[in-house]
């Protein structure tokens, strides 16, 4: 019988070595994100501080349970861990508990859900075509086929929140839990205003501020922590610090929503992803994240005076956050989203077609295109940049199918990435 190793202990063999269709993918997706601008609102770059500790050997570890009450042995570096992220989110968000074992905002939500709903319970929440998300209650997702949903909406005229609408739909619809918190919703959220109508209807609040970590930490948008019953979020989006959900809410609630997550909606925790949050959290803490969210959001505010310049119709005329959403029709009645979308990333600007409030499309071939600002700022742009980004934009907006706009638009994308540069 040979007494060879089954694995070689001597060295761990790249992924080049094992792998080479995968190492080509690994190469071909880095050279994306260097050589294309990232303009898809949730999506940023995290640092290499944050890739290395997702990509350590905490991957290998299970730690089902909490820091100091695991199910398994060997869980003290997988405990200093889950307490460094967790302290370090207190600290940002100023949360008197925090769980930071969601793999996702969607499982945050349904760590949220679980704690507080049975089956059929009734959820409120603005319609995905005004701005919300699919774990709000969509028909296609585990909360539109668990809980009985009612939706609110924007104001068509302003593209503001309908605070009234809400509070009267809540008033007669009477659910358990009111959502706030939004995809696609580019002004700041009166949070206060939505839990006024939940506590009227004896409702919890469920602000789901995946979007908008970064902005709320950052103090450069409100924040539901204190006034909310339960705050959830994505940690990859504005707050950087790398793939992963989040669950803040008051010490009356802690037992509840750490038993929902784990045992109740989750097994062993990704450790490797808990350690991206410690150091994500960390960076956030320093004094340029500040700057880093403010200077965002002004990007972003550019990118809509700009856009607007140019004839565009922005979504409630401009922005509060990082976001902007074109309506394309009414300058553009014949152009889709998604041939919007694909003329530009053939250019390099990467973002995504959008619904918009009255949609009149479908969401596969919707009526508007959604950017954001949170990975170019990553990057390093700032106001001078945004404007050549809305003109390329509005130039491709306008010449979707003229290749020779395209092309003029990739040269100037070229050159701004080239002076950008992404993980040298
Ligand atoms: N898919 C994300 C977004 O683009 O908004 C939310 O989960």
């Amino acid at each position: 019988m040979s007494q060879e190793p089954v694995r070689d202990p001597s060295g761990y063999e790249t992924v080049r070595s094992v792998d080479p269709a995968v190492a080509d993918a690994l190469e071909d997706e880095l050279g994306r994100q260097r050589d294309t601008l990232a303009m898809i609102a949730s999506e940023n770059h995290v640092s290499e501080a944050v890739l290395e500790a997702q990509g350590s050997e905490l991957t290998n570890k299970y730690a089902e349970g909490y820091p100091g009450e695991r199910y398994y042995a060997g869980c003290e570096h997988a405990d200093t861990v889950e307490e460094l992220a967790i302290e370090r989110a207190k600290e940002l968000w100023g949360a008197e508990h925090v769980n930071v074992q969601p793999h996702s905002g969607t499982q945050a939500n349904m760590g949220v859900y679980t704690a507080i709903l049975e089956p059929g319970d009734r959820i409120l929440s603005l319609d995905l075509n005004h701005g919300g998300h699919l774990s709000h209650g969509h028909p296609a997702n585990f909360t539109g086929q668990t809980y009985e949903v009612e939706q609110y909406e924007v104001d068509p005229e302003t593209g503001y929140l309908d605070y009234e609408g809400l509070r009267e739909t809540a008033e007669s619809f009477n659910p358990d839990v009111i959502v706030s918190g939004f995809s696609a919703y580019p002004r700041e959220v009166e949070f206060e205003r939505v839990q006024a109508a939940a506590e009227a209807v004896d409702a919890y609040h469920l602000a789901d501020i995946a979007h908008i970590t970064g902005l709320v930490a950052a103090g450069v948008h409100e924040s539901p922590v204190g006034v909310a019953d339960f705050v959830t979020g994505s940690t990859h989006k504005t707050i950087r610090a790398g793939r992963g959900g989040i669950i803040m809410c008051d010490e009356e609630h802690a037992d509840d929503i750490d038993a929902a997550v784990f045992p109740g909606a989750q097994g062993g925790p990704l450790m490797h992803n808990v350690a991206g949050k410690a150091v994500g959290f960390k960076e956030a803490l320093a004094p340029a994240f500040e700057d880093y969210a403010e200077q965002v959001v002004t990007n972003a505010q550019v990118l809509a005076d700009r856009l607007q310049e140019r004839g565009l119709e922005v979504v409630s005329g401009g922005t509060d956050t990082h976001l902007v959403l074109v309506d394309l029709r009414p300058s553009h009645p014949d152009t889709t989203g998604k041939e919007v979308e694909a003329a530009l990333e053939e250019a390099g600007l990467v973002l995504n077609a959008n619904t918009v409030p009255g949609e009149t499309r479908s969401p596969f071939n919707p009526s508007g295109i959604r950017a954001g600002t949170p990975a170019l700022t990553t990057r390093g742009f700032r106001e001078a940049e945004m404007e050549r980004v809305a003109d390329l934009i509005a130039d491709v907006v306008e010449a979707p199918d003229d290749a020779d706009v395209r092309a003029a638009a990739a040269e100037t994308v070229d050159g701004l990435t080239d002076d950008h540069p992404l993980y040298e």
